[in-house]
């Protein structure tokens, strides 16, 4: 059976409940477009998420990985576009690690490429109804870590990508006035399953419609 690995994270610094890791666990088991999806929940380490990314990959040998992430602040889930060879903390991983302008993989280029293809999975998102787009920057912490990583050690044909989503409305309330945007875990999962679906189904060049930025 073809397989598909979708991750989420812990929780960390300020976010206790973290929507990419309830995500990762809510499609654990899930069947998409029959293909079964095995759901990973990662710690924010980032000695520890190496040997587990590594391992899954090994183990699971899937078509699609799809690495998830809470980004508080954002307005709506992000395809990122590139994953850069750079750790440097904004705040502390769960370990109280904080490197500063360190490599992600001392063997490994400076930046890779998503290879999912972000503009159909955009479009499938706007039929959905859900808002969404493509961001050029998945940060220099865990979730970048990791995309590179998954890019890194993912061999062929394997669609390699990152989703950051945004908070969700409970802690949202919480934060800031106006308050910090928000959007439902049920949307959230809708959002990773449908990049999921796309991802499996899209040939050859991504759609060739806009989505990049000034800054
Ligand atoms: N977000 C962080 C790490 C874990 C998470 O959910 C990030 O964007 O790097």
């Amino acid at each position: 059976m073809n397989r598909v690995l979708v991750t989420g994270f812990g929780a960390y610094a300020e976010e206790v409940d973290n929507p990419s890791g309830e995500i990762a666990r809510r499609l654990d088991g899930a069947q998409i477009d029959g293909h079964n999806v095995v759901g990973r929940v990662l710690p924010v380490d980032t000695v520890a998420v190496r040997e587990i990314i590594a391992e899954a990959i090994e183990s699971i040998q899937p078509k699609v990985v799809l690495v998830t992430g809470v980004a508080p602040g954002r307005p709506a889930p992000a395809l990122e576009r590139v994953a850069l060879n750079v750790r440097d903390f904004p705040v502390p991983d769960v370990a109280g690690r904080v490197p500063i302008d360190e490599a992600v993989a001392t063997d490994g280029p400076a930046a890779y490429l998503t290879t999912l293809p972000v503009k159909a999975v955009v479009e499938a998102w706007r039929t959905a109804g859900i808002p969404g787009y493509v961001s050029n920057t998945a940060g220099t912490y865990l979730c970048n870590q990791t995309f590179y990583l998954a890019r890194h050690l993912s061999k062929g044909s394997v669609r390699v990508g990152m989703i950051h989503v945004p908070a969700l409305p409970a802690p949202a309330v919480e934060i800031g006035d106006p308050p910090t945007p928000s959007m439902s875990i049920d949307v959230l999962e809708e959002a990773v399953r449908l990049a999921v679906s796309t991802s499996l189904h899209h040939v050859g060049p991504d759609l060739r419609v806009g989505g990049g930025a000034i800054s």
